[in-house]
């Protein structure tokens, strides 16, 4: 394996109409590996730090020139030289130059997209596809390959769309262990159908930031449910073995630091923590529901714990609480404040420590789900390498637009690779 030649970066737009940063990295043997990396909108406050400009002169202060400054002078003048094989190592000489818990001075966005870009041309150089090559890297040795299934996000709010829920995703989950493009066939068929649905409704069928419809107009925070089983019902699919329901809640983004309440806007009511978890159950009894994630505020863990004790077999997943942090990943394990975690490569910061985070899962017998970003994404699908050399249980990733069908495509096309 050679070493790092040169790292370029540049400038490019996401999914969101704000910039983001692409990476180039070139090999001694000319191999060169290109990568770019999301940013959310409903970010938990404890992730590696997205650095922005801040010249409001510029996408209102969001511009990435100076991480892309950084890339091409201090992190290029420490990893020019470096082994591309050695991507713990690289990783961590980036995590020691940036020396903040968060990744502050030298910003997650600088660091990770390096970070993946050494990867796809270190799996470049070795002739190996990116998920093959993960497993290499990284000393797993398991010749099984499991697919994740596709959660697909099917009705969005909260912050990903105006006017509508206060519960941030609906989704369709695959239960069933078939193969990728059955999977997706089946969640297309259920999201056409929704559109009739909502139509009959007399709702709108534009689409959010995640590709899912966001109509305004519905009455309450559990209508969707309604509109969900319609739809999978009217597509000919069955609830049940094949198709389930899931939910995040994104509850950071409702909950008053001030009141310590939760405030449902479209409901106009307020609810304490255990009255929330009342009201979350009632759900889980009523709906084919199978995860959750972010029910509660990401500080609030004293409740997590309640809560997910309560959800019995209702997989409580991990979002803005953990946020792809080993140490709260561990934390979460061991209080039992929920038992799966979402990864997000952005929220870590580097490949390194996103591996680490799902091989701690892993280990304890515990779901990974990797997911999209909601407002910045971009068409880098790097995720669903991740998740297939994890052997996730899932992909979060929204329905339509190019930035989301990138991720499915990508996954369709390692089922064939894989002969499937
Ligand atoms: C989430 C994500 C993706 P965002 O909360 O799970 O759906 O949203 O990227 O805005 O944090
Ligand atoms: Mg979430």
């Amino acid at each position: 394996m050679s070493k790092i030649k040169n790292i370029r970066a540049r400038e490019i737009l996401a999914s969101g109409g704000n910039p983001t940063i692409e990476v180039e990295v070139e090999l001694e043997s000319g191999e060169v590996g290109l990568a770019s990396v999301p940013y959310g909108v409903s970010a938990g406050s404890k992730e590696a730090i997205v650095l922005v400009d801040g010249d409001m002169d510029r996408y209102k202060g969001k511009g990435m020139l100076k991480a892309v400054n950084i890339v091409e002078t201090e992190i290029k003048k420490v990893l020019v030289g470096q082994q591309a094989k050695d991507q713990q190592k690289i990783d961590q000489i980036m995590i020691d130059l940036d020396g903040t818990e968060n990744k502050s001075r030298l910003g997650g966005n600088s660091i990770l997209a390096v970070s993946l870009a050494i990867a796809r041309a270190g799996a470049k150089e070795d002739g190996l596809e990116l998920y093959r090559y993960l497993r290499q890297v990284f000393g797993i040795d398991d010749q099984n390959w499991r697919l994740p299934q596709p959660m697909v996000v099917m009705i969005e709010g909260g912050k990903h769309a105006d006017q509508t829920t206060d519960i941030q995703e609906y989704l369709v989950t695959i239960k069933k262990d078939q193969r990728i493009r059955d999977s997706l066939e089946t969640e297309m068929e259920i999201y056409s159908s929704l559109r009739q649905v909502l139509k009959r409704q007399g709702l709108s069928i534009n689409v959010g930031n995640e590709g899912a419809f966001a109509p305004s107009g519905i009455v309450s925070n559990q209508k969707p449910f309604e509109y969900l089983l319609e739809a999978i019902e009217k597509s000919g699919h069955k609830v049940g073995d094949e198709v389930a329901l899931s939910i995040d809640a994104a509850a950071s983004e409702f909950y008053n630091h001030q009141t310590g309440l939760y405030e449902l806007k479209l409901e106009g009511r307020s609810m304490r923590a255990d009255e929330l978890m009342g009201y979350y159950l009632d759900w889980v009894k009523k709906y084919p529901i199978i995860t959750v994630e972010d029910l509660l505020d990401e500080n609030d863990w004293e409740n997590w714990v309640k809560l997910t004790a309560k959800l019995g077999q209702v997989i409580h997943i991990g979002d803005d609480l953990t946020v792809t942090n080993r140490k709260l990943w561990q934390k979460a394990i061991d209080m039992k404040a929920c038992n799966g975690i979402l990864i997000k490569l952005n929220q870590a910061g580097s490949l390194t420590e996103t591996v680490n985070c799902c091989l701690l899962a892993k280990q304890k017998g515990l779901i990974t789900v990797p997911s999209h970003r909601g407002g910045g994404e971009t068409d880098d699908s790097f995720m669903v390498d991740l998740a297939v050399a994890m052997g996730s249980a899932y992909i979060k990733v929204g329905p339509t637009r190019g930035e989301r069908v990138s991720k499915y495509n990508r996954l369709m096309k390692i089922e064939e690779d894989l002969g499937r």
